[in-house]
Formats: C-alpha cells, sequence, structure tokens
C-alpha cells in the first residue's frame, strides 16, 4: 500500500472477548505511552458517534432489530468511514490504539453461524494492524466481572463460540496475552509488546492492508 520510508504511528488493536479488559488496557496504554512524549489516540470501535455508530448502538442495546448481514455491513461501514482519517493519522505520526477492529466484526458475526468468508470480505482493503493484542481469557472468568449481560452478545455459550472464531484469525501480527492475571501482570506484558512495535514504525515499516 505505501512503499514510503518514513516514520510514521502504528496501529495497536486490542481484542479478545467482553470484559476481557480490553478498556481498561487502552487506557493504561494511552497514559504510559503519552508519558514517554509519544503522539497518541484512543479509537474504538464501533465508534458510536457517526450516523451509521448510532444506528449499531441502537442495535446493540436492543432498541432496534437489523438483520444479521445487515448489522454486519453496518460494524465494517464504520471502520471504512474512518479509514482515511486513520491513515492520515498514522502517516502524519500518531499512533492509534483501537479497542476493537475487523477480528470482532468476523468472530461476533460468524460466531451467530453467517459465511466465515462472507464476514472477512467488506474489511479487505483496511489498514492492516502493526499488533493486534488479544486479551484470552476463559468465557467463564469474564462473566464473572462487573456489568456483564447488559447488552445483545453478552451470553455465555455465545461468547464460547466467538472464543473459536477468534482463532481462527489469529496471524503473525498477534500476541496472546492471558487477560486473567491481574491488570497489573497484563499491563506490563501489554507495554513490553507494545515498546517494541511502535519503535519499529518508527523506523519506516510501510502500511499494509487486510487481508492480503
Ligand atoms: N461487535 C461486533 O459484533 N462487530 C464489530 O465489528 C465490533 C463489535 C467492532 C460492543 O462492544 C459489542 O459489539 C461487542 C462486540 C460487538 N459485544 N458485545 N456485547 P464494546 O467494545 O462496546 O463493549 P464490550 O466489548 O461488551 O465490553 P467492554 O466493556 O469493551 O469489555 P472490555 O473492554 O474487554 O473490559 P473492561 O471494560 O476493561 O473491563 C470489564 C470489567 O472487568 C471491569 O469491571 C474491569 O474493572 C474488570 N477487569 C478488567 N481487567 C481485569 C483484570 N485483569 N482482573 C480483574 N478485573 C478486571
Amino acid at each position: 500500500m505505501d512503499a514510503s520510508n518514513e516514520s510514521r504511528g502504528a496501529l495497536v488493536v486490542f481484542e479478545g472477548l467482553d470484559r476481557s479488559g480490553k478498556t481498561s488496557q487502552c487506557g493504561r496504554l494511552l497514559s504510559y505511552l503519552e508519558g514517554l512524549g509519544h503522539s497518541i489516540e484512543l479509537w474504538r470501535f464501533p465508534d458510536r458517534t457517526t450516523s451509521v455508530g448510532k444506528m449499531i448502538s441502537a442495535y446493540l442495546s436492543n432498541e432496534s432489530q437489523l438483520d444479521d448481514h445487515t448489522i454486519h455491513l453496518l460494524f465494517s461501514a464504520n471502520r471504512w468511514e474512518k479509514r482515511s482519517m486513520m491513515e492520515m493519522k498514522l502517516k502524519a505520526g500518531t499512533t492509534l490504539i483501537v479497542d476493537r477492529y475487523s477480528y470482532s466484526g468476523v468472530a461476533f458475526s460468524s460466531a451467530k453461524g453467517l459465511d466465515f468468508e462472507w464476514c472477512k470480505a467488506p474489511e479487505i482493503g483496511l489498514i492492516a494492524p502493526d499488533l493486534v493484542l488479544y486479551l484470552e481469557i476463559p468465557p467463564e472468568k469474564a462473566a464473572e466481572r462487573g456489568g456483564y449481560g447488559g447488552e445483545r452478545y453478552e451470553q455465555l455459550k455465545f461468547q464460547k463460540k466467538v472464543a473459536q472464531h477468534y482463532k481462527l484469525l489469529e496471524d503473525s501480527s498477534w500476541k496472546i496475552i492471558d487477560a486473567s492475571q491481574s491488570m497489573e501482570d497484563v499491563e506490563k506484558q501489554v507495554k513490553e509488546t507494545v515498546s517494541e512495535h511502535v519503535l519499529s514504525c518508527q523506523k519506516g515499516k510501510a502500511l499494509s492492508s487486510l487481508w492480503s
């Protein structure tokens, strides 16, 4: 996608089951990298602030009903509407920490029974993360954490299926982190891994696309 040798920001994605600790770790990583003087932004998908995001939000909170294919494409459209901004920020040297991305899109929709390859197709061409931090946790343990059960998808049996489908997406950009550890131990491992990857992007690693 980009043959330039200039340094840029890193695209760091957090993935994992509900309540695996993504949001907590995103916040801690943001503070850490800001403290080191990096230019950083925290993003999340779904981005509920856009018009597409508002439709997704209504669906997730059971205020509206949508066909499974339709909501899948909306989640993907929500990432596409941010794609050019993402590229601009990364090229300008800002590192983006992203709470959920295309892997959530495919894992959740295919766990509902949609065809796996069909689910991947609308994600093709989005920017590939430099690093995916997969916070791995047994669904039973995640369910013990606060706030579980409020939104659509937050059911144990479904989460187990989602975990199986996530595993089919693992590639060399993934780092699996044991998210059943204490918040501090997870944080330590996240920081170590991210520091290496932010540096490799500063040395001029080109951007690439999903899923090529
Ligand atoms: N979805 C989709 O279907 N397709 C897509 O393309 C995308 C998403 C992008 C909304 O996601 C839903 O949309 C989601 C997937 C689907 N499924 N559901 N439901 P969301 O990101 O808006 O919300 P969420 O994933 O349901 O939950 P979450 O709040 O983001 O969970 P989390 O970020 O992984 O966890 P947390 O907020 O950091 O922590 C949860 C609790 O656990 C909290 O009380 C913490 O204090 C505690 N916690 C965290 N870490 C620890 C440790 N290490 N020890 C003990 N306690 C901890």
